[in-house]
């Protein structure tokens, strides 16, 4: 009689795990087949995945090689000074000659780098921490709004700011990263869009879609506050600028394979003797919507913390 009762239970704890197993399987079968990309999980995107991109890997996503015109036409000029109501050919001039450009598959952060990720930073490497960094590697300002070693209350998810160029390559070379390229980072930030002004197309910029000056934070917000463009990448228009590994050069109009002005991707300890001004892309809190567009190009000097400039990182597919 005991053993009548005790068997259903057993088979029934039977099912359950075996059935327990098999879901289990099935989600790792579908994971992994995700990160192979050979069957992409669907995300909540704002655009669909116009070139067959991606899968997700730790935070970052794969972005295939590609060949892109890269910058802006000159005859473009006229009509975009009108657009953004700027009466300066040279807020635009560092984006022509449109040239071709073809980058090779990488990956790139899905947000930028925050507080909380820097600060394990600094933990494990000493030699970066406020009070140890070295001053030429810094303008004075570096982590300035951290008590210490502690990045300020509640801000864990926003971006890191006061950070430095050097601290920011310092920082993905920990992470087995490196900083984009310039053109690998407009390429990523029109998100599979072809001569659209903005990573979401080309309706103008408005406070649903970037942190900037007329957002009216005056202030950094959480990574990811706004939806991601066709790549699933957040914060490519505004919240911070962000570091690139390129040096501040003109362009040319020559076609290029994988550029990077200066040559050097920084993946050794050369970083640590730059003195020339970096690129840096996208716009921040306190910046205009002339610069969240995916061409606006500006520049930084190496050591220059600012409380709106960060990064995100990028990794080679080797
Ligand atoms: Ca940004």
């Amino acid at each position: 009689m005991r053993q009548g009762i005790k068997n259903p239970i057993v088979l029934s704890l039977k099912i359950f795990i075996a059935v327990s197993a098999l879901l289990f399987s099935a989600i790792q079968v579908r994971h992994a087949l995700a990160v192979t990309n050979f069957f992409p999980m669907r995300t909540s995107l704002a655009e669909p995945f116009a070139y067959g991109i991606v899968s997700r890997n730790r935070g970052m996503v794969l972005i295939h090689g590609a060949t892109f015109r890269m910058g802006t036409e000159a005859s473009e000029i006229p009509r975009l000074e009108q657009v953004f109501r700027f009466n300066h050919p040279d807020i635009f001039a560092a984006e022509v000659p449109q040239h071709t450009v073809t980058i090779s598959s990488f990956y790139l952060d899905r947000y930028e780098i925050t507080n909380s990720q820097f600060k394990k930073f600094i933990e494990r490497n000493p030699q970066w921490r406020p009070q140890r960094i070295p001053g030429r590697y810094h303008n004075g300002n570096y982590l300035k709004q951290w008590n210490g070693n502690s990045y300020p209350k509640g801000k864990a998810d926003h971006p890191v700011v006061n950070v430095s160029w050097y601290a920011a390559v310092a920082y993905c070379q920990w992470a087995g990263k490196r900083l984009p390229t310039e053109a690998e980072w407009e390429y990523a930030a029109r998100g599979g869009l072809s001569n659209k002004q903005f990573p979401w197309g080309d309706e103008p910029a408005d406070r649903t879609r970037a942190n900037y000056s007329e957002s009216n934070f005056r202030a950094t917000t959480p990574v990811g506050s706004y939806p991601p463009n066709g790549y699933g990448l957040f914060d490519m228009a505004g919240n911070v600028w962000e570091y690139l590994a390129d040096e501040w050069m003109p362009y040319t109009a020559s076609t290029q394979v994988n550029p990077v002005a200066g040559g050097n991707l920084f993946v050794d300890n050369s970083f640590l003797t730059v003195t020339t001004r970096r690129v840096i892309r996208g716009g921040s809190w306190g910046g205009a919507p002339v610069n969240l567009r995916v061409t606006y190009r500006d520049s930084h000097p190496p050591e220059g913390a600012r409380d709106f400039v960060g990064f995100r990182c990028a990794k080679s597919v080797s």
